[in-house]
């Protein structure tokens, strides 16, 4: 295993702030030991005697994610909560790193949610339950099994519904008059999103396998343990529930693979669910169990937390379809030569696919003063753009002076939606669905006045 680039290596780039460092060195630690070859290894010598298909992980298991996630390529929000950076998406090289995604995010790249340690599962003995009221046949299926089933390949944008939630005010509209309500948990900025090849068996074909005659609603369920004092014994698992007409789709997978490998521990190994367009917090985890009712089935457990709740929801909403957004492939504040420059991004939409993105750019006048310094002007899309994928753009922004800049873009998808004014955007309690063109801030400076 070779030890990945870490910046707390290497002081002569972009200063970091200290918890990043602090977080990538915690990361490696349960790497060496947690890493993706040795826990194989040990599940395979302990197999007679483990019939447990979940068992906690002795590596670190307070900490949720098992991958090394270097600093460089990762702001940590939570623990388990880590945030891809955007500035290597876009740049092939900084400071002899590699970076400069395709359009697919690589694995080990891609951003992470996860509310507790992944389990430790062994794919021999796992077995995805099937059961409830709308199956003839209820069953269990091994993973070979659903290896062996007719498999389906989609590349799809994964976008965290609570993306963006940092952009949110974190008071509700009224202010002082209101309660004070917290926006989300985690503060992710643009990097709670990321696109993959995800190979999997279509939802449709595992329940007609289990006989399925007129579901309504279906719940995912997870094997992870998550500790939470609101539920009865302290712990809950993760789950989703989603109407039978979504779960039927042709494009609803249970996905085993992510680009050409098998997916990776901290993304659902073995099996995850992939409901095209939706937002990522209903992509349920290391499924265990799937139930399928010819009843509704009300959400329950950490479900009740994804719903849309404030002032301008006096029930409860469900989110389901992720909305329209879009980033430019540069971390905050990093420092840019003047000149011209070309400013990239991607842009997405859980409502399809993308009809056009604006990009523009204000500079700080004086202090508090932002005055236009490009006006909104149409990027040029780098591919044709495809349903629930994101698509590469760029626009030119020639002769940049020295300054401080915010650059903003705005998404339109082909249903019509556009990504409104930050000041637009409905409040909601958990920082769901933020889409606001929010700004970015960039600085130019010549080179000479570096230290
Ligand atoms: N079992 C389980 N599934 C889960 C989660 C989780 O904590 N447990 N997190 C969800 C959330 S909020 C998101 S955004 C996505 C993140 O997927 P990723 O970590 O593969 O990027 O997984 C979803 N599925
Ligand atoms: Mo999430």
């Amino acid at each position: 295993m070779t030890r990945r680039p870490d910046h707390s290596e290497d002081g002569t780039d972009r200063p970091q702030e200290p918890s990043d460092v602090e977080c990538s060195r915690r990361s490696f630690l349960g790497y060496s030991v947690a890493g993706a070859t040795v826990p194989f290894l040990v599940r395979e010598a302990s197999l007679a005697a483990d019939t447990d298909t979940t068992t906690e992980s002795p590596a670190d298991a307070t900490n949720f994610v098992v991958q090394a996630t270097p600093s460089w390529y990762f702001i940590q929000r939570e623990n388990g909560s880590q945030e891809m950076k955007w500035g290597p998406v876009g740049h092939a090289v900084i400071g002899g790193r590699p970076g400069g995604y395709g359009e697919l995010i690589p694995n080990d790249r891609m951003y992470i949610h996860n509310r507790a340690r992944p389990p430790d599962i062994d794919r021999r003995t796992w077995r995805l339950k099937l059961n409830g009221d709308a199956l003839t046949r209820p069953r269990s299926f091994t993973y070979d099994e659903l290896l062996a089933m007719p498999s389906v390949t989609l590349k799809r944008t994964i976008d965290c519904g609570a993306n963006c939630a940092a952009f949110f005010p974190k008071l509700p509209p009224g202010g002082a008059d209101n309660r004070w309500l917290p926006v989300g948990y985690t503060q992710w900025h643009f990097g709670a999103v990321g696109a993959a090849e995800w190979k999997g068996v279509r939802a449709k074909d595992v329940l007609a396998a289990a006989g399925a005659d007129s579901p309504v609603d279906v719940k995912f369920t997870g094997l992870d343990v998550i500790a939470d004092p609101g539920f009865p014994g302290g712990t809950v698992h993760y789950s989703q529930v989603a109407p039978a007409d979504k779960v039927l789709k042709d494009d609803t997978l249970l996905v085993y693979g992510m680009n050409g490998q098998d997916l990776p521990i901290d993304h659902g190994y073995p099996l995850r669910l992939l409901l095209s367009g939706w937002v990522a917090v209903t992509y349920v985890k290391w499924l265990g169990e799937i139930e399928v009712s010819k009843h509704r089935i009300p959400p329950a457990g950490l479900q009740t937390n994804h719903m849309l709740t404030g002032p301008a929801y006096p029930t409860p909403a469900s989110v389901s379809v992720g909305p329209v957004r879009s980033a430019i492939e540069h971390d905050r504040e990093i420092t840019l030569a003047p000149g011209d420059i070309t400013l990239r991004g991607r842009a997405w939409s859980g409502a399809g696919a993308i009809e056009s993105v604006d990009v523009s750019v204000e500079k700080l006048a004086s202090p508090g003063r932002w005055v236009t310094e490009m006006p909104w002007r149409t990027a040029r899309l780098l591919s044709t753009p495809e349903p629930y994928m994101w698509v590469r753009f760029e626009v030119p922004w020639p002769g940049v002076k020295p300054g401080q800049y915010r650059v903003m873009s705005r998404a339109k998808d082909k249903a019509g939606n556009v990504q409104p004014r930050p000041e637009d955007v409905v409040w909601n309690q958990h920082g769901l669905a933020y889409n606001g063109h929010y700004p970015l801030d960039l600085i130019v400076l010549p080179p000479s006045d570096m230290p």
